[in-house]
């Protein structure tokens, strides 16, 4: 196996949006579905085939997640609204450019997002309050996506940031906490949405970042941790943001990641593992950054078809250089 298998891998999405039956597995991934139509949704536009999946279900569906007493969405019909799912329902409106779709329900949302900011400018995910910066991107990214972010108070919020950062130049998902290459995502596309990169030691963090790479090709989320195909977009995004995405060895991460298809379709963690459509989509922006050939090509910050971002008339913070890999 050496190319990308694009018609197995569409196949493969568009076979999980039929699966909605009665299993157990169904329903116990139920928290996740929104950013499940999310993760489907953006492969296949990097794919080119957006129109895979029927436009009006798919609204339908999101706006039936919309929480009428939270003001946000939940994961799924009923379910609590979430700051996390918040942002898939905005990514996934914007995706079929039907963000007008919001109507009042977009006043909302950003009442939502910004409620949800705390007075040392972190995030919680909902009411509830637990607090992560992974929460804090979701909610810059919605007001981005909303164009909302002049009722946000910037340098609060990339003061919070910058205390997560640790002494290896990474970045945890609170003070104090380990780094980790998916929370270094989050820190620096939070960064990045509001113009403060210049705040990072880029060539520290870039070190660190590189060093995610592990003979296999493969890339890791900190040290001594297994290589995993999702860090193909955590860790070079990321770099992608600092301008260093040449410091990996990208031949090899692309083998990696062509390794870790199922020959039927969509791509799993690592080689030889079941295929889930996470995974299928961090493989695919990670080609997608990568330049791989037949892709369109993604925004490092927002996760997203730079084409989509710039339809939407959302400043792109910088204009990312792919490798132009194969
Ligand atoms: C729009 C792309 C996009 C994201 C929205 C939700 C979010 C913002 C980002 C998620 C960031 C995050 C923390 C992802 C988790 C990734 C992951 C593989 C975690 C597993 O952690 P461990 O500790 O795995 O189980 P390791 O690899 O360290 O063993
Ligand atoms: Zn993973």
């Amino acid at each position: 196996m050496d190319t990308l298998l694009i018609e197995q891998h569409v196949n493969f999405i568009k076979k999980l949006e039929r699966r909605r039956d009665k299993s157990l597995a169904y329903h116990m991934t139920a928290h996740l579905r929104l950013n499940g139509v999310y993760w489907g949704l953006c492969a296949l536009s990097l794919m080119h085939e957006r129109d895979a999946l029927d436009r009006d279900e798919l609204v339908q569906f999101v706006l039936s997640c919309f929480n009428e007493n939270d003001g946000a969405f939940g994961s799924y019909p009923g379910h609590d609204a979430h700051i996390l799912s918040t942002l898939s329902a905005i990514q996934v409106l914007a995706l079929v450019d039907a963000l007008p779709e919001l109507g009042a329900r977009r006043e909302r949302v950003i009442k939502f997002v910004l409620s949800l900011q705390q007075a040392d400018g972190s995030f919680h995910g909902d009411r509830w309050g637990e607090n992560d910066t992974r929460f804090l991107y979701c909610g810059v990214s919605t007001l981005a996506h909303l164009g909302a972010l002049d009722q946000l108070d910037h340098k609060l919020t990339a003061d919070w940031v910058m205390q997560c950062s640790n002494f290896d130049g990474g970045f945890g998902a609170t003070r104090g906490a380990e780094s980790h290459a998916a929370q270094v995502f989050t820190c620096l596309g939070a960064l990045s949405i509001l113009r403060a990169l210049d705040r990072v030691d880029r060539d520290r963090l870039a070190w660190w970042l590189c060093e995610r790479q592990v003979p296999s090709g493969g890339l890791n989320g900190r040290p001594q941790k297994l290589q995993d195909v999702c860090y193909s977009w955590w860790v070079l995004s990321s770099l992608s943001m600092l301008g260093r995405l040449h410091w990996i060895d990208a031949a090899k991460l692309r083998e990696f990641i062509i390794d870790a298809q199922d020959p039927d379709g969509g791509i799993a963690d690592r080689p030889g593992n079941v295929a889930d459509v996470f995974h299928t989509l961090f493989g695919v922006a990670g080609l997608a950054l990568l330049g791989y050939h037949g892709l369109e090509p993604v925004d490092p910050t927002y996760c997203m078809p730079v084409a989509t971002i710039e339809a939407l008339g959302i400043a792109r913070p910088f204009q990312n250089s792919s490798q132009g890999c194969k």
